[in-house]
């Protein structure tokens, strides 16, 4: 199998083209507009701005050599049955998950603000996962999405750096995916805690994966179409 060097870290991630799916966790209105889940919770928002344009030029870079795309979303059924009372419970006790928001009910499947935001929304053919925990893997079908398609390494971006994506990043770990985490591509309503995020999936030889700058991933990539 033919590989694609990226300069990375702790050390070279030689990408498998076709193998590879970009994973971008929950780039979602609920989190990154204001009126959402993530500014119920007293966070700023605006700070999450600054990984739209990464992660759309990973996007745009997978669909041009038409390689597997999974977006994700953090989304409730309407009735709440799978979302844990200790999950509902903590947070803002005047606007809990599934209290109506200017944007409709926070973090409830269907609303529209629990959609992708526009720039980034999914295009036929790309998996969508809805998930109910932070982690993309737990209580989802994205394991049995990405065996059907021979994936073994997931190239990561999306929100909020330390919470979903690193979930999602050590759940995939342990699964056996190689992760390359792309720096810029990530975003967190504490900047410290993306940074520190980074040094922890990297630190002890890879212990949860890989890290790369957005122009090292998209200089190594093989010609699209
Ligand atoms: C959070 C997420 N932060 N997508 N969700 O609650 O990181």
């Amino acid at each position: 199998m033919s590989t694609t060097p990226i300069a990375a870290r702790p050390f070279q991630f030689d990408l498998q083209p076709g193998r590879a799916a970009l994973v971008i966790i929950d780039m979602q209105r609920d989190f990154i507009e204001p009126g959402g889940f993530g500014e119920s919770l007293g966070n700023d928002v605006s700070l999450l701005e600054a990984a739209v344009g990464p992660t759309l030029a990973l996007l745009q870079a997978w669909r041009a050599r038409g390689w597997p795309v999974v977006h994700t979303r953090e989304s409730h059924l309407p009735d709440l049955s799978d979302c844990p009372p200790a999950k509902r419970s903590r947070g803002n006790p005047s606007l809990r998950i599934g209290d109506a928001g200017p944007g409709g009910r926070l973090l409830v499947r269907g609303e529209p603000g629990n959609q992708i935001i526009p720039t980034l929304a999914p295009i036929d053919g790309e998996i969508v996962i809805d998930k109910p925990g932070k982690g993309a893997f737990y209580a989802t079908p994205l394991q049995a999405e990405l065996q059907a398609r021979g994936v073994t390494q997931l190239v990561v971006a999306g929100v909020t750096t330390e919470v979903c994506v690193q979930t999602t990043l050590r759940e995939a770990n342990d699964r056996g995916y190689d992760c390359l985490l792309v720096e810029e591509a990530t975003a967190s309503y504490f900047p410290a805690f993306k940074a520190a995020t980074i040094e922890m999936v990297v630190a002890q030889g890879g212990i949860v994966g890989w890290a790369a700058p957005l122009a090292a991933v998209l200089a190594a990539l093989p010609d699209g179409a």
